[in-house]
């Protein structure tokens, strides 16, 4: 059974959840793809994590400034548009991303949930208190340079990258409103995600176990089960703006 473009022309409510696929297209290489992945060169475990940042503060910002040189010279894709297009149709549309890049706000879309984090929002690895970046990072050093991280103008600690490490919280608030938003709403577009990591893997669950209709769109077709889930296989950019398109024409 296919998913119904009515069904979201009829929805009240859509919750959009995106993973490192939806910036694929933007030329952010996602985790998964191991010979390109952001990964290729480091373990996960092994540097998004604050033990690492202990460990080798300089090599661990290092990798967080090559991402973020990264981001500012990406553009957002006509997947992170057509969000912002499907928020211009539907009554309410909530947006929550485990991706720490802002190339949707930059396609418009507003309110965005980051559940881990964000690449802009570096902090005081001692005292939390935030530090204001540069406006452009170092140029872009080959990936895994060390870069020694700023200091805290406050208690001189060590700056580290505003995002949620392996181990770390997910911020209440971001974390609260996916939750209760997975639980009211009609349809939640999965979007780029291998739904590895937890507990952020738990928001299409929740969706459909509230009666939700869910539709997954990767380029790897998704495993579904029952009446109410859905896989669309595809890139992105070219499945959400057509699947948009059709179900708001003109
Ligand atoms: C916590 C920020 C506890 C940092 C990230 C064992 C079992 C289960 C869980 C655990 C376990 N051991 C530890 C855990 C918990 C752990 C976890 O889930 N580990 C995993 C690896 C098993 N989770 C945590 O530690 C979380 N915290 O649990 O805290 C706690 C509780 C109370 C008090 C204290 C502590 C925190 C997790 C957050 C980690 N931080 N990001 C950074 O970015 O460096 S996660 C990071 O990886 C991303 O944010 C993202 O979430 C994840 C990668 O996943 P995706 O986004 O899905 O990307 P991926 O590359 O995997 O997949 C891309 C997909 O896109 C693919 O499916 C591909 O087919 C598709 N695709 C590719 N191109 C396209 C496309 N689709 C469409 N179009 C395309 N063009
Ligand atoms: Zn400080």
């Amino acid at each position: 059974m296919e998913f119904q473009a009515e069904q979201l022309r009829n929805a009240r409510h859509v919750v959009v959840f995106s993973g490192a696929g939806i910036s694929a297209e933007s030329g952010i290489p996602t985790f998964r793809d191991a010979l390109t992945g952001l990964w290729e060169n480091f373990d996960p475990a092994a540097l998004a994590t604050a033990q690492a940042f202990r460990n080798d503060p300089a090599l661990v910002w290092g990798w967080y400034e090559w991402r973020r040189a990264k981001v500012l010279g990406a553009q957002p894709n006509l997947a992170h548009l057509a969000i912002a297009e499907l928020a211009r149709h539907v009554p309410r549309v909530t947006v929550v991303t485990q991706n720490v890049d802002d190339l949707l706000e930059r396609a418009g879309c507003h309110d965005v949930l980051h559940l881990h984090g964000s690449l802009d929002l570096p902090r005081c690895f001692a005292c939390a208190r935030p530090y204001a970046l540069g406006a452009e990072p170092l140029d872009e050093p080959q990936g895994g340079r060390r870069i020694e991280p700023p200091r805290c103008r406050r208690c001189n600690g060590k700056v580290r990258p505003g995002v949620v490490w392996f181990g770390e919280s997910l911020p209440d608030d971001a974390w609260r409103k996916a939750v209760s938003a997975a639980k009211d709403c009609d349809v939640l577009l999965s979007i780029g995600t291998s739904g590895l990591v937890q507990p952020a893997a738990e928001i299409p669950r929740i969706a459909l176990q509230h009666g939700a209709q869910v539709l997954h769109i990767n380029v790897q077709p998704e495993p579904v089960a029952g009446d109410r889930e859905f896989s669309l296989a595809g890139k992105a950019a070219e499945v959400l703006p057509r699947l948009v398109e059709e179900t708001f024409p003109g």
